[in-house]
C-alpha cells in the first residue's frame, strides 16, 4: 500500500489526534512535520502543492490532496483499514461520532484554540504579554464549553459511546490538552471529565503519551527560544 503523506505540527490538536489514529490503526504513512511558528505552512511546496487553505493538518493520498481534519478522518475510515471501534457502524455509533465532530468544530475547537492562541501563541508571535481581557474572555468561553462537554457528551459509561473508545474521544482529549498543557485548570469541579480523561489516556497508552511528550517538548522549546531572544534583546539595549 502506498503510504499516505501526513503533514502535521504537534502544536495543533487535530494533527495529534490524526497522527495517533494513523499509528494505532497501523496505516502506512510518511510523517512530514511542518512548523507553523516558522511559517512553513505559508510557503513553498506546502502552500503550492499540498494545502491551498494553508492550514494543518493535511494529507496527500495517491497524489490527491485533502485538508480539514474531519474530512481527513472520514477519508481514512472509508479508504483504509481503520479498526471498527474508532467509527462504529452499530447502534448509531457512526452518527454519534459525527454528531460530536460537528459540535466540536464550532464549540470545543473554537474554545480550546482561542484560549491557546490568546494565552500562548499570539504573545509568542507578537513578542508581547498576553492581553488580560482577551485571556479572560477566552477562559469564560472555555469554561462554558467544558461544562457543556461534560454534561452533554459524558455519561456514566467509560467512553463517549460506551465501553469502546471512538474517534470522538480521541479528538476531544487532544482538544482538551491544548489549554491544559499551558496551565489551564481543566478538572476543577469536573470529576466526570477527569475520570473520562484518565480512561482515554490509559486506553491510548504509548500512542498518546509519545505524541503528548513531543507536544510538550515543542511548547518548551518554543518558550525557551522566545526567552533566549528576550534576553539577547535585553543585553543589546
Ligand atoms: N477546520 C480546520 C482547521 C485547520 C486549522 O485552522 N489549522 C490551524 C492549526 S492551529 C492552522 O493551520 N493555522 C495556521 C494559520 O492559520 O496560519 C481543520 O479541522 O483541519
Amino acid at each position: 500500500m502506498t503510504p499516505v503523506k501526513f503533514y502535521f505540527d504537534f502544536l495543533n490538536q487535530a494533527s495529534r489526534s490524526l497522527y495517533i489514529l494513523l499509528e494505532a490503526s497501523k496505516i502506512p504513512f510518511e510523517a512530514i512535520p511542518i512548523s507553523m511558528v516558522k511559517g512553513e505552512h505559508l510557503t513553498g511546496e506546502f502552500r503550492d502543492k499540498v494545502n491551498r487553505f494553508r492550514k494543518l493538518p493535511a494529507i496527500t493520498d495517491h497524489g490527491y490532496q485533502l485538508s480539514e481534519s474531519v474530512a481527513i478522518f472520514r477519508h481514512l475510515a472509508r479508504e483504509k483499514l481503520v479498526p471498527e471501534h474508532w467509527y462504529p457502524h452499530r447502534h448509531l455509533g457512526r452518527s454519534r461520532v459525527d454528531e460530536y465532530l460537528a459540535w466540536q468544530q464550532t464549540n470545543m475547537d473554537v474554545a480550546c484554540t482561542d484560549y491557546f492562541q490568546q494565552k500562548w501563541l499570539v504573545p509568542y508571535l507578537q513578542k508581547t504579554r498576553p492581553s488580560d481581557n482577551a485571556v479572560n474572555s477566552a477562559s469564560k468561553q472555555l469554561e462554558h464549553t467544558l461544562n457543556d462537554f461534560e454534561e452533554l457528551f459524558l455519561n456514566s459509561r467509560k467512553f463517549m459511546l460506551g465501553e469502546n473508545i471512538s474517534y470522538a474521544d480521541l479528538s476531544a482529549i487532544c482538544e482538551i490538552d491544548q489549554p491544559k498543557s499551558i496551565g489551564y485548570n481543566t478538572f476543577k469541579n469536573r470529576n466526570k471529565l477527569a475520570r473520562w480523561y484518565e480512561a482515554v489516556r490509559e486506553e491510548l497508552g504509548p500512542y498518546y503519551t509519545d505524541v503528548q511528550k513531543e507536544f510538550e517538548a515543542k511548547l518548551k522549546l518554543t518558550n525557551d527560544a522566545a526567552q533566549g531572544e528576550k534576553q539577547a534583546q535585553a543585553v543589546k539595549q
